[in-house]
């Protein structure tokens, strides 16, 4: 009798330790992260966690070009700009290298860092038709977050991130002649940002889905005198495993971005619409498509993704150089 009644209590102990119960959905959760759509396209980040002591390295390289310029959801030609300014942007171009790590503190608490490296180009022409580029290089603002698991049913997961930007990228770039470089040029907000996000993602045999909300929350004011505008985001994709390997995703992504607050007195806002402050911020919706692959043999190994993104709807405010496409290459590996 008395094995009867210790056995009966350890079992109903055994079922009612969370760690028993995390066992169970854990195994179905890296069963589906051991897929090539168990990680949701390469633009979305912080979509997905690690179980206890698992360490991820990511690299992706992001290319976005900008070509023409936009007033509202309108065309500009550089001679209407060049009506009100002294110069006009023709295009843009920007790469982002960024390095990344992901460890899992537990099978509930991920943490997570992100350090990019940027690259960008800018073509002008003045009033004078003297064409002139633009350059600027360098460390952007180190991202460091922590990912929670809010809730786990059998297919489904819900998932929130806390993080803080911190102001590691120059906001002091000048162009060949000294002059500081306007706000699109420059590599960091300047300021300590809040950044937030939270991840609804589930998966059957055939498919999986995701919707992600995030935002980027700006505070106080940088030291050249003014605050980028916060970002406000939601993306919803759609995978499908084509092979064991192989998997294509489809993906629509608005983006809300604020106006910049404030202004940097080392611009002239006259001299160029990209350094006055009224031409920033605006609506975007882009759809992104994409492909991931996971190196066979190896349910934790290496994994290659690329998604290209394109603006279905553009609406800036003031007149700004207009996104064409991105694109995003990566690679990722856990240990
Ligand atoms: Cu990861």
């Amino acid at each position: 009798m008395k094995h009867v009644l210790t056995g009966a209590v350890a079992l109903m102990l055994g079922a009612a330790t969370p760690a028993f119960a995390d066992d169970i959905h854990s195994e179905s959760y890296n069963t589906f992260l051991a897929r090539p759509d168990g990680h949701a396209p390469i633009g979305v980040m912080a979509d997905h966690m690690h179980g206890k002591g698992d360490f991820m390295l990511s690299y992706r390289y992001m290319r976005m070009e900008m070509d023409g310029l936009r007033a509202g959801t309108h065309t500009q030609t550089p001679q209407q700009v060049l009506g009100s300014y002294m110069m006009t942007p023709l295009d843009m171009h920007t790469n982002m290298h960024m390095f990344g790590g992901m460890y899992g503190l537990t099978d509930k608490v991920t943490v997570m860092a992100m350090v990019p490296y940027l690259d960008k180009k800018m073509e002008t022409l003045h009033r004078n038709g003297t064409r002139a580029k633009q350059t600027a290089d360098g460390l952007g603002d180190i991202k460091a977050s922590a990912l929670m698991e809010l809730w786990e049913g059998d297919n489904a997961r819900l998932q929130g991130q806390l993080g803080l930007s911190l102001p590691t990228g120059d906001i002091d770039k000048t162009g060949t002649t000294g002059a500081r470089l306007a706000y699109p040029m420059q590599l960091g907000s300047g300021t300590y940002d809040a950044i937030a996000s939270l991840t609804y993602s589930g998966h059957t045999a055939d498919w999986s889905w995701g919707a992600q909300g995030a935002t980027t929350l700006r505070t106080g004011d940088n030291d050249n005198g003014y605050r980028l505008g916060n970002i406000y985001s939601a993306t919803g994709w759609l995978a499908r495993p084509v092979t064991e390997n192989v998997s294509l995703s489809g993906r629509l992504l608005g983006t809300y971005t604020g106006q910049i607050n404030g202004r940097d007195s080392a611009l002239t806002p006259m001299m160029m619409p990209a350094a006055n402050t009224i031409n920033s911020g605006g609506t975007m919706v882009d759809a992104g498509f994409g492909v991931n692959f996971l190196m066979p043999a190896t349910a934790k190994g290496h994994r290659l993704s690329l998604e290209v993104t394109v603006p279905m709807y553009r609406n800036l405010q003031g007149t700004q150089l207009e996104k064409d496409y991105a694109v995003t290459l990566g690679w990722q590996k856990t240990f």
